[in-house]
């Protein structure tokens, strides 16, 4: 029987375009090429996707430039344009069952794209829509990844311990600014400053502020609420970072052993630079005692269960002096070149990056197509 053949979505209408590149190509140099076929589909800056060149040099960064499906997909031999043509909104508007082409024509697809239209599930459902499998979580996993509101929601109501926090609405911050200025001071008064207002919904650590005192509030909510109407304000929790892999095994999810970021006083808390491309530096495994470290892997596929999760997550902890472990929150796009936290930790866990593909694309065709 013949390869099951695996498209590679990469690219996007997303400041993380080139990251995409580079780890779309990462991917496509490890694949086992014996047991899949593979189809690189980009998608440019501004949404058009192409049949891109099965290349992966050119798609690391160079001296020269950042590596852009542009180039990848408008070179003479290199890409062909789909019929799904130009835009989003095209594809959208397509009949029903034809949205894009290229979709029923593959086994499943490798998702490899960053944040609005990316990880947040749209591009979940629309792989729905087109009822064909894929790797990594669902719609309702993904969105929930997405809102940093609904993720604590739902670690609260599954026992997980999360660090405090109050949400700013857009419509109560439109009434009444200066109810929320005093309910935010009062929060403040109650876990000290420093505060960490955010967007609550964006993929990276854009718009996020680290507030020192009230002075600085407006100037933080204005920033924050420039990529979400909707934000997040939370309190420092004072602990070390301690992260863990999930992977979804045959029998089940199973946690890597955890890494520790080691605490640095350069940058605040760690920008896009920092986390997608560099290894960050951290530590596998965490010097952790034995118990602490089946806690914190306990609490990993808690989170990955709570969230609903499907193939991988990246969970984050503090774990803090008193030797709790808070969840910080979930990825369910993590880092994933082969020197990113998550593809490290199951290396040191005995899982290499090629065998760690080959599981995420194997527990994409295990699925159940439909509803899940
Ligand atoms: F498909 C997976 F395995 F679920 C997957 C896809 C994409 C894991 C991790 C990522 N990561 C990325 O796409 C990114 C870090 C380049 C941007 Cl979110």
């Amino acid at each position: 029987n013949p390869k099951p053949r695996v498209a590679v979505i990469f690219g996007g209408r997303s400041s993380e375009h080139a990251i995409s590149v580079v780890t779309a190509g990462a991917v496509l140099r490890a694949i086992d090429r014996e047991r899949y076929e593979v189809l690189p589909i980009g998608i440019t800056p501004d949404g058009r996707w192409a049949l891109t060149a099965d290349d992966p040099d050119r798609m690391a960064i160079t001296e020269r430039a950042l590596p852009d499906v542009r180039r990848l997909a408008e070179n003479d031999n290199g890409g062909v344009m789909l019929p799904i043509a130009a835009g989003s909104r095209e594809v959208l508007y397509t009949e029903p069952g034809s949205v894009p082409k290229v979709l029923g024509e593959v086994d499943v697809v490798f998702p490899v794209l960053h944040g609005p239209y990316g990880e947040d599930g749209t591009i979940q459902g629309l792989l729905e829509l087109s009822g064909v499998p894929y790797v990594g979580s669902g719609v309702l996993a993904s969105a929930v990844g997405m809102d940093k509101e609904y993720m604590k929601r739902v670690f609260e109501s599954w026992g997980l311990a999360v660090g405090p926090y109050r949400v700013v609405r857009p419509r109560e911050w439109q009434r009444d600014p200066e109810r929320v200025r005093g309910e935010l001071l009062e929060f403040a008064a109650e876990h000290g400053w420093p505060l960490f207002v955010k967007p609550a919904r964006a993929g990276s650590s854009m718009g996020i502020s680290k507030v020192q005192g009230p002075g600085e509030l407006d100037r933080a909510l204005a920033e924050a609420r420039r990529h979400d109407p909707k934000v997040i304000v939370e309190a420092l929790v004072r602990g070390r970072e301690i992260e863990c892999g999930v992977l979804e095994f045959e029998d089940g999810p199973r946690a890597s052993v955890p890494a520790e970021i080691p605490a640095d006083g350069a940058h605040d808390f760690y920008d896009f630079q920092a986390k997608y491309i560099d290894s960050t530096e951290g530590i596998v495994p965490a010097p952790l005692t034995p118990e602490q470290t089946a806690e914190v892997r306990e609490l990993a596929v808690r989170a990955f269960d709570a969230a609903s999760c499907e193939g991988l997550v990246r969970a984050d902890f503090f774990l803090t002096e008193d030797g709790r472990f808070v969840i910080n929150e979930i990825n369910t796009m993590p880092g994933f070149t082969p020197i990113s936290m998550y593809p490290r930790m199951w290396q040191a866990t005995g899982v290499g990056y090629p065998e760690l593909i080959d599981r995420l694309v194997r527990a994409a065709l295990r699925r159940e197509t439909g509803l899940r």
